[in-house]
């Protein structure tokens, strides 16, 4: 489910930022190409659709500074000083329509979902830990490109075809003391995209509360994410009790996050599966979907 479908008449509308209408009469004119289903619906190939976009400059906005950002002086000093990464400077920019228009145009060339928040937004997020860690950008720096992180993949989340939707129920979230929460949106985006509900309850969530909520909602995958644990002994004691909690359920835990990454915290952390990028959490949930 992860390849790229087809999409309708009313996407590629919103994708060029143009009416419904100009759609079918481009199409009528053959300037865009589009397939039939069985009921006379149209349907565009989402890479014609990205060449079209990029040779008639529709709906990709370049964007200096609109929406959350900061002056484009800011933006040129960004863009010499650092990596030649195209997503890493609009984030640092804090451009977030850019940003954007680069994960859309990465998606509509074909790039699954998986890879796009692998290989592209992982990287580039790793490049702003690193620079803060090492004193080149300010906190408020990183605060801003994280936004526009979290902000362009809503966009794109926004513009993905709906799935075929499977009845199954994830939750995700990550542990109490931990800040992260653009890993449990992308772990959404990645479980919704499998055709399945999520309930996200985002960072910072007591183990406590998200016990109550898995005994009222039953969800068929309890999704956590740790990304760092301020104090191990005592969320290992909260796990503890949450597992025993919902354990009659028998509900498959999965655990990602660097966190996970040590050894010794996995042991302290007994659970079903962990997984280590977004490629495993599309792959297990595939195999934990009942109606494949
Ligand atoms: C943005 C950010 C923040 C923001 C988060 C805001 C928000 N709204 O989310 C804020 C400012 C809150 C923050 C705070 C802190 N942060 Co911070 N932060 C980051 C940053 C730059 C990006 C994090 C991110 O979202 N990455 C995107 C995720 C998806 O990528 P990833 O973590 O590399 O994950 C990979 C895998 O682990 C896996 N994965 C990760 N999570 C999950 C979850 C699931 C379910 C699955 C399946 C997979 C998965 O997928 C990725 C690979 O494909 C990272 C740098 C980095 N390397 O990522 C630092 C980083 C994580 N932070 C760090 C630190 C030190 C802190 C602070 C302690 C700083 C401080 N002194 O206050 C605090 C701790 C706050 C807390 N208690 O949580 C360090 C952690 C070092 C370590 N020990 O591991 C990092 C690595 C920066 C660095 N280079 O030093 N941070």
């Amino acid at each position: 489910m992860t390849q790229l479908k087809s999409l309708t008449t009313k996407e590629v509308a919103r994708l060029c930022r143009v009416s419904d209408a100009t759609i079918k009469r481009w199409e009528d004119a053959g300037l865009l190409k589009s397939e039939r289903t069985s009921g006379g619906h149209r349907r565009f190939r989402a890479q014609e659709i990205a060449h079209f976009q990029r040779e008639q400059g529709l709906g990709l906005k370049i964007c200096y500074g609109d929406e959350s950002t900061v002056s484009q002086a800011k933006r040129r000093r960004a863009n010499k000083n650092h990596s030649k990464c195209e997503l890493f400077q609009s984030l640092i920019a804090g451009c977030e329509e850019e940003s954007a228009n680069i994960l859309i145009g990465a998606y509509l060339d074909g790039k699954p979902l998986t890879e796009i928040f692998d290989d592209l937004l992982c990287p580039a997020m790793c490049r702003i830990g690193e620079l803060w860690f090492n004193g080149e950008i300010t906190i408020t720096q990183e605060h801003i490109a994280t936004r526009a992180a979290s902000n362009s993949i809503y966009k794109l989340r926004n513009l993905l075809p709906v799935s075929k939707m499977t009845g199954e129920l994830a939750t995700c979230c990550a542990m109490e003391g931990d800040f992260h929460e653009l890993p449990t949106h992308l772990a959404q985006i990645i479980i919704e995209n499998e055709g399945w509900e999520v309930l996200n309850f985002g960072a910072n969530t007591p183990l406590y509360c998200l016990a109550e909520e898995i005994l009222q909602h039953s969800p068929e995958m309890i999704c956590l994410s740790a990304t760092l644990m301020t104090d191990v002994e005592r969320l290992s004691r909260d796990y503890k009790s949450f597992t025993e909690q919902i354990n009659k359920l028998k509900i498959p835990i999965v655990l990602g996050g660097r966190a996970f990454n040590d050894e010794r915290i996995r042991t302290r952390f007994p659970a079903d599966y962990y997984v280590r990028n977004f490629s495993e959490v599309a792959e297990l949930t595939q195999r934990l979907s009942k109606t494949m």
